[in-house]
Order: structure tokens, then sequence, then C-alpha cells
């Protein structure tokens, strides 16, 4: 596969997951369906804090999305956007757009898995996100030594960012962060 092939693939993955009714298309709907659905994937308690704060990320990353759709467009409000827009937009923008717009969400990700939120993410957190997300053992397995570059046990948002940005920019078929796509 091309690396332009396994970096579609993945954002049509992104498109999949947060198309949360399966029309096609997504709009604000999806995206609250999506905070609802990770609430109860995670067990957040509903209504505090980690909710609001995951809530928060994911709708910062609507805005910049549809920010970015409309100027595509050439202006006007987006309220939906299709499979073959969000596609082309992904893949026509430069990767430091396409990682501004998901930026909120790595800070929404890195909540979520930092349970005692002190700012680090442990192996043991790490690899209980990376299982509440659907991925196999197999799949997780060994990511975490990869992943804390410096070696000191934990995952620090520097870090932790690398490995999202990875998932969104690189074509590598290998690549640790593809892993991200079963989410
Ligand atoms: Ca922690
Ligand atoms: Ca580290």
């Amino acid at each position: 596969m091309s690396a332009n092939q396994v970096l579609r693939q993945k954002y049509a993955s992104t498109f999949d997951n947060f198309d949360v009714n399966g029309s096609g298309t997504v709009d604000a709907g999806d995206l609250e369906g999506l905070i609802d659905r990770v609430v109860e994937q995670f067990g957040i308690e509903a209504d505090g804090s980690r909710h609001q704060a995951f809530a928060a990320s994911a709708r910062e990353v609507w805005a910049r999305l549809t920010r970015e759709v409309g100027r595509l467009r050439g202006g006007g409000e987006v309220e939906s956007i299709d499979r073959d827009e969000y596609l082309r937009l992904l893949e026509t923008a430069p990767d430091d757009v396409v990682e501004a717009i998901f930026d909120p969400y790595v800070d929404g990700l890195f909540a979520l898995a930092d349970v005692d939120g002190d700012g680090r993410i442990t192996e043991e957190e790490f690899n209980a996100h990376q299982l509440g997300w659907g991925l196999s053992p197999e799949q997780v397995r060994g990511s975490f030594q990869e992943l804390d570059t410096d070696r000191d046990g934990t995952l620090s948002r520097a870090e932790y960012t690398k490995y999202v940005h990875q998932f969104f920019t690189s074509g590598d078929p290998n690549a640790r962060a593809n892993a991200l796509s079963g989410a």
C-alpha cells in the first residue's frame, strides 16, 4: 500500500468513527453522539468535569474542522460534511493544518488516559486506555516503551502528542500510531 493509501485509510477510519448514525455525513449531532459514546465507553461520570472537558475538546475540533471546510468551499456556514469532502480536506491540507484541527482532541484523549490527572500517563493508564478503545493486547504490547522516548517510565503530553500526530501525518504502513485506527 502506498503512503497516500495508508493515510486515506486512516482518515476514512476517523470519519466512520465520527459518523455515529452512519448517514455518510458528519454534523453536530454525530459529534454529540461521539461524546456520549466515549463517556459510556470509559465509564466517565456523566456531567462531571472529565465529561465536560472531553466534550469541550471534541466541540473545538468540530469548530476547527468546519472552519477549514468553509474555507475550502469559499465561505458560508458549514452544517455537515460528507465523506469525500472530509477526505479531500485532510488529504490536501498541509500537515500542520491537519495537526491543528485535531490538537484539542489530543488534549481530550490525554485527559481521558490520565485517570489520576497528574499530567503524565503511566504504563498502566496507557494500557487501560488503549484496551478501552478496543485495541487488542497484541496491538498494545510494546507500544508504551516505544512512545516513552525519554524513558522516564511515563508519557508526557509532548510524547503523547507526537504519537497522535504520527497517526494523522505518517504514511508508513507500520507506524505504531496506526493502531489508533481501531479507536
Ligand atoms: Ca497519570
Ligand atoms: Ca516519557
